[in-house]
């Protein structure tokens, strides 16, 4: 089980809950027993999907076990909430992918053109979600978020994969960064705010459907740029681009309109591109040894 992220939180046993944060309860979106088990004993006043098989190019080759976790799970979950009857609030992680090959802007009444096994099932499960919505009267919201990205984010994703590829790079352990589809496009924002505008979600009078987004964009080229030149590198020396890293069809052309969401909800991002990707790039510097100064000069100062 993997708990890194959590580790550091004080958390408990359901059987021993002195002293604790929070309470870590197991749980398998394919296991519907134990899903409504959970929903009934815990009760929650909100529940967040945000379970699931969430690479995109590996869904490619599990398309049964994606759409098993990532589709019928929300079902699972959706219907454990419908038998409590007991109004719990739902989150459904919906996603830019459904958009796939719908030109920019892209916002909530934008078509879907799904391009992988991850973008079909998570446009099924965005459509039980709305259908549990309508049809129950469930509080049932669907957040289509855009990419987004954090230290925290897996080490496969291309942002991450830049970033720590650059500190690989500094630190003397690689010397080159195999990338795949370089012309791809994508709206990437911070992590920590896209939570908040979850959070927003449920806090809402009325269940509704919402586009997260920075409104810009940027190609894979022009990350590795920006990524590259932070550190005082040119991307071109060290990118080398790799067939094996191309996916059977990719989703080119990515840009949200979160006008609806600024509007509603009254949220905005807060964090730029640029600042985003110097923090990972400052937190992979210093998990790879080195000293992030030394190649960022001091974020603090800068900021000032
Ligand atoms: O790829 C291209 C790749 O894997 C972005 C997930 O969280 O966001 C994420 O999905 C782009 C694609 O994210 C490499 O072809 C080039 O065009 O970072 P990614 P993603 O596929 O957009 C959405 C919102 C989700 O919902 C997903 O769960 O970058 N690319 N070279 C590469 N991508 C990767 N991973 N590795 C490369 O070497």
């Amino acid at each position: 089980m993997n708990r890194g992220r959590i580790d550091h939180l004080e958390h408990a046993h359901p059987t021993h809950l002195a002293g604790a944060r929070f309470t870590l309860h197991y749980g398998d979106m394919t296991d519907s027993g134990g899903l409504n088990r959970l929903v009934m004993t815990v009760e929650p006043d909100e529940i967040y999907n945000l379970a699931a098989q969430s690479q995109v190019h590996i869904s490619f080759d599990q398309p049964e076990y994606t759409g098993n976790t990532d589709g019928l799970g929300t079902t699972r979950l959706l219907e454990a909430i419908r038998a409590t009857g007991r109004g719990t609030r739902f989150y459904q992680a919906s996603t830019s992918e459904m958009f796939g090959l719908t030109p920019p802007p892209q916002n909530e009444s934008a078509p879907f053109h799904p391009r992988s096994p991850y973008g079909v099932a998570k446009v099924y499960a965005h459509w039980m979600t709305v259908n549990y919505r309508e049809a129950y009267g469930l509080f049932a919201c669907s957040g289509i978020l855009f990419n987004h990205e954090s230290p925290r984010r897996g080490e496969n994703f291309v942002t991450r994969k830049v970033t720590r590829g650059i500190a690989a790079i500094l630190g003397g352990r690689s010397e080159k960064l195999r990338l795949g589809n370089l012309e791809s496009k994508r709206d990437w924002g911070h992590a920590r705010d896209y939570v908040e505008a979850m959070w927003m979600m449920l806090q809402q009078e009325k269940p509704d459907d919402y586009v997260i987004a920075t409104g810009i964009q940027w190609s894979i080229r022009q990350l590795a740029e920006v990524a590259f030149s932070m550190v005082g590198l040119d991307w071109q020396e060290y990118v080398e681009v790799d067939k094996a890293y191309f996916r059977p069809a990719d989703v080119p052309d990515l840009c949200g309109d979160p006008q609806k969401a600024r509007e509603v909800l009254g949220w905005r991002p807060k964090t730029s591109f640029r600042e985003m990707i110097e923090e990972m790039l400052e937190f992979d510097l210093a998990a790879a040894g080195l000293t992030p100064a030394t190649y960022l000069g001091d974020r603090s100062a800068k900021a000032s």
